[in-house]
């Protein structure tokens, strides 16, 4: 079996897929594409955009795109998506929380607004902390949001908050449980490899 991840060369949206695979122990391989590349594949990828996902067996190859359908097929493929419906529900609202967050990161992260250090104090003082209070609540005292070990939802949730902590640093002093939880992920031994050689944020 192949699985091959295509997308730019940066961590963007790709990273919760790096991480269910590393996580998983998927030997894969990355191509980060320039720009100049992703123009002249586009108009052969499935939907025109970035990412997407081949694997290969021996019944051919399976083109997968949008980030969350291969990043739920992979947790599925890999026993990451919780041990029982309670749990993948569980999963999937924890996701889901965290995307909210990370979407309205990134439409202020790639906006003019960026540039405007008022306005991004303001996110970060009155935006942020309505999206931490969501996945502070959805992980409780729990270790990991939906199951007794990590599932794809903990790896959507740390890609999030490693998101904002890399812009905001201190972002997490008020949300204890969620900045340990950050910490309890980046120290799993299967991510270990993974985390020492990625790609810059
Ligand atoms: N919902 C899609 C959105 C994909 C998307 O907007 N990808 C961007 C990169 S982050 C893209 O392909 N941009 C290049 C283009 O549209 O030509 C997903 O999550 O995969």
């Amino acid at each position: 079996m192949t699985t091959t991840l295509t997308y730019f060369d940066a961590r963007g949206r790709a990273e919760p897929i790096r991480l269910v695979l590393a996580y998983a122990g998927v030997p894969f391989e990355d191509r980060g594409l320039s720009h100049e590349q992703w123009a002249k594949a586009k108009a052969e990828t499935p939907l025109g955009q970035l990412p997407y996902l081949v694997v290969g067996d021996a019944d051919g190859e399976r083109v997968i795109p949008q980030t969350m359908a291969i990043v739920r097929h992979l947790a599925r493929a890999n026993g990451l998506d919780g041990k029982d419906e309670l749990e993948r529900v569980a999963a999937d609202v924890a996701a889901e929380t965290a995307l909210d967050a990370r979407t309205a990161h990134s439409q202020l992260r790639f906006s003019p607004a960026w540039a405007d250090e008022a306005a991004k104090a303001k996110f970060a003082a009155e935006t942020v902390p309505a999206h931490l209070a969501r996945l502070d609540k959805l992980i409780g005292d729990r270790t990991w949001f939906a199951s007794s070990a990590p599932t794809y939802a903990d790896l959507v949730a740390f890609d999030t908050l490693d998101r904002l902590v890399g812009a905001w640093p201190a972002i997490l002093a008020g949300s204890p449980r969620l900045a340990a939880f950050v910490d309890r992920v980046r120290a799993l031994p299967e991510l270990a490899s993974y985390l020492a050689s990625r790609r810059p944020g």
